[in-house]
């Protein structure tokens, strides 16, 4: 199988392009959109600006006095946000994308990561001329500039686009990985917000190589399991979760009828191997993998009963996923004395992206940080 191949896309001041796009005569000022709360005019805060209002330390967040102030020199715009101008550009922007990748997955307004594994075919040459037939695509026709992270995986595919902006293009090959996040600080990590940071920087740990320096155990200590983990995992890039398209079918099945009414297992066991063949079949084809199993069970009276199984991971091979369904058919029969069936069927839920699994318990054996 082809190396995973991640592009995060991310587009560049977003809110605050989109006005300069609409009024092409603001070009070249600091431009700041805001959030006005209405009690005084200039009551509120920035939700965006353009970089040229950035030299000025005015960014998300800043109140809109504070930027007066520090733009009082300038030609400075000052906006109120329309949301419907930027949800459209958006929603042009994202079919652009969705067009570019194996699987797509919007994760903001201004930002989605697509999968590019099967298309690049795990070379990192090709994922970089689609990343840059992306920026061409996204420029021609919206004239808007983003920046894209290139990477094995979506941690480092996010750290990535955020590592060279405006419209940048930053490529993280794996045996960059160390390198390229060794000096970077703690909070680039998603995720870290001010308190995890705060407690970090208590502990003399400020950049990501420093963290990688704690063990699991220290660090769940310090954050409970779940986060420890992640942060554990974050500090080494890893990251196996699947790019989930929106679009996909969160579920698919197969119902076959049988040649006569029967509660015999040994007669309802091959029709439900065969469907289950047939449905893994597809599920593998479309790059898929699940979580649950369920098999139905349409009686001699037309009732439908199932019987549902989550799996301890995520599969995708006929031997696990039939084995399931043969086992709950088999509970079914011998809980259900009155049943006799006319059809059977198998679904499989929780359908989502194929992506390496990681053996998380596999790190709290090691015992020297990377
Ligand atoms: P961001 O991608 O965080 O910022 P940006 O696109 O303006 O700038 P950058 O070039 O650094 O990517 O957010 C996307 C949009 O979300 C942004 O244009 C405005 C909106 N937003 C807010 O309204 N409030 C906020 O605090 C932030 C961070 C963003
Ligand atoms: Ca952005």
């Amino acid at each position: 199988m082809a190396q995973r191949l991640i592009i995060h896309v991310d587009l560049d001041y977003f809110y605050a392009q989109c006005e300069e796009n609409a009024n092409p005569s603001i070009h070249g000022k600091p431009v700041i959109v805001c959030v006005y709360s209405g009690r005084t005019s200039e009551s509120g805060v920035v939700s965006t600006s353009n970089y040229e209002a950035r030299k000025y330390s005015v960014k998300a967040g800043t109140a809109i006095a504070t930027a007066k102030k520090l733009l009082v020199s300038t030609d400075a715009i000052f906006l109120p946000m329309n949301r419907p101008l930027y949800d459209s550009v958006s929603g042009r922007i994202m079919n652009i994308l969705r067009d570019h990748g194996d699987f797509f997955e919007q994760t903001g307004i201004d930002e989605a990561y697509l999968d590019v594994s099967e298309s690049s075919k795990g070379e990192y040459d090709v994922a970089k001329m689609i990343g840059s037939n992306i920026k061409e695509t996204i420029l021609l026709q919206e004239h808007i500039t983003c920046s894209i992270g290139i990477a094995p995986n979506k941690l480092l595919a996010k750290l990535a686009s955020n590592h060279v902006k405006p419209n940048g293009l930053t490529v993280v090959e794996p045996e960059q990985i160390h390198s390229f996040l060794d000096g970077q600080e703690v909070n680039r990590i998603p995720g870290v917000g001010k308190k995890v940071e705060e407690k970090l920087h208590a502990s003399n740990v400020k950049t990501i190589d420093d963290l990688s320096r704690l063990s699991p155990i220290a660090l769940q200590e310090m954050f409970g399991k779940k986060v420890g983990t992640y942060l554990f995992l974050a500090a080494r890039g890893e990251d196996n979760e699947p790019v989930q398209d929106k679009e996909l079918p969160t579920q698919m099945s197969r119902i076959g009828t049988l040649k006569e009414n029967t509660r015999d297992y040994n007669v309802i066991r091959p029709v439900l191997s065969e469907l289950t063949r047939s449905l893994i079949e597809k599920i593998q084809d479309e790059g898929l993998n699940c979580k649950s199993v369920s098999i139905i069970a349409i009686l001699s009276n037309l009732t439908i009963q199932t019987r549902s199984r989550t799996l301890e991971s995520h599969a995708k091979d006929l031997r696990t996923i039939d084995e399931c369904a043969q086992q709950l058919l088999r509970e079914f029969i011998e809980s259900s004395p009155e049943a006799v069936l006319r059809r059977v069927g198998v679904k499989v839920t929780g359908l989502s992206k194929s992506s390496g699994q990681t053996n998380i318990e596999s790190f709290f054996s090691t015992k020297v940080p990377r």
